[in-house]
């Protein structure tokens, strides 16, 4: 065994790859997948084609959990994500919301006066039963990544009532009426604060706050609305747990993720597909560890063009901290076998 791998073999025995990567861990390629957890796994298509609805799912802790750890059974990654989604936030805050097949996330109508914390840890309380049962079964040299959507990207749902492609409503109220957009994501500020306080406190070892449409913004907005509450949210959850490592993932925030490294005060970032390797290289990991970013695309179509693709990811970022990952979320369509191929190649570096 060489000396390198007799190091990573005494370090995973301590901390996990993962966490040791994001304190500042150079030699470690720890890996997990956005969505690794979901429809093109077949083990996930039939746990989900018993139950109706999306959210019952996820407040299920027996059948979350088991579908928490099916990627990690298949394919041995570094860490496992909560299995929830980011809309049982509005949820929780008293906004209906339900999945319809083929069409995604249908929330209520939005009556501000309505929406409250009163309920919220009792509602989400099956979540947090989720987290302290995956953590029971997962090895000691694996991580469990517990997550919400930043204020932003949940505001976007709760304002619009489904997913969008103009945001048409939210990014109006935005100049038109910003003390009532203010209103909205300051209570998701304590919304998602309590909520990721608690699934700390129920075993979570690190957090990801995904900010999936920060790409819509002008710089100043992207100030206000991205940078500002996750600045927030951050600082809540550090004044209570500082040891806990926050991944923030604002997808195509492009030259402005240096900004929201510094003033959000997240330990690192998740990079999406659309960014340039090495302005990225420079620019950014120069900051803190970084994650990601292969596109989705690459691993579903596979072969050759992934293995390439990977290689000029690994040569960017595999000199300083670095998580392997991809640049948003596998695609429902995606071979198995892919990342079995993928997976493969990222063992054998
Ligand atoms: O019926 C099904 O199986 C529904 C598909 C599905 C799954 C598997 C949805 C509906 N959510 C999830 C799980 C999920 N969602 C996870 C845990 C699983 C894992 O990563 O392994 C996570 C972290 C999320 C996060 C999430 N949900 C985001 C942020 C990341 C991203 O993809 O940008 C967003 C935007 C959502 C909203 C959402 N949930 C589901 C749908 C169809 C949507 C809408 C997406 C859109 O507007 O494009």
């Amino acid at each position: 065994m060489s000396d390198l791998s007799l190091r990573k073999k005494e370090l995973n025995v301590k901390e996990s790859s993962f966490i040791k990567t994001l304190k500042g861990e150079t030699n470690l390629l720890p890996f997990w997948f956005m969505r690794q957890a979901g429809r093109y796994l077949p083990e996930y298509r039939k746990i989900r084609k018993n139950i109706n609805s999306f959210l019952d799912l996820c407040f299920n802790p027996n059948l979350a959990a088991e579908v928490t750890i099916q990627p990690l059974a298949r394919y041995d990654m570094s860490a496992a994500i909560l299995f929830s989604d980011i809309l049982v936030i509005p949820h929780a805050l008293g906004q209906s919301v339900s999945f319809k097949g083929g069409v995604g996330p249908v929330l209520g109508s939005l009556n501000n006066n309505e929406l409250n914390l009163n309920n919220l840890n009792e509602i989400l309380s099956p979540v947090y039963e989720t987290v302290s049962l995956v953590k029971k079964q997962l090895n000691s040299d694996k991580s469990l990544i517990g997550f919400a959507g930043s204020p932003w990207t949940v505001a976007t749902y709760m304002i619009e009532g489904s997913s969008s492609r103009e945001f048409l409503k939210i990014r109006q109220m935005m100049y038109k009426k910003p003390e009532e957009l203010q209103k909205i994501i300051d209570l998701l500020v304590d919304a998602t604060s309590l909520y990721l306080l608690e699934q700390i406190k129920s075993g979570v070892d690190a957090i990801q706050l995904f900010d999936s449409w920060a790409s819509v913004l002008p710089e100043e907005m992207f100030n206000l609305w991205v940078i500002k509450p996750t600045a927030k949210i951050v600082s809540n959850i550090k004044a209570e747990y500082p040891d806990v490592p926050i991944i923030g993932f604002p997808k195509g925030a492009g030259i402005l993720y240096p900004e929201y490294i510094k003033k959000t005060g997240v330990d690192a970032v998740s990079l999406d597909h659309t960014i340039p390797l090495n302005w990225a290289a420079e620019h950014v990991h120069s900051l803190c560890p970084v994650q990601g970013c292969l596109d989705p695309m690459a691993l579903l179509v596979g072969g050759d063009i992934m293995i390439s693709e990977t290689q000029k990811i690994l040569d960017a970022f595999s000199d300083r901290p670095f998580i392997f990952n991809l640049g948003h979320g596998i695609h429902k369509e995606t071979p198995v076998e892919h990342v079995e191929h993928l997976v493969s190649f990222l063992k054998d570096q």
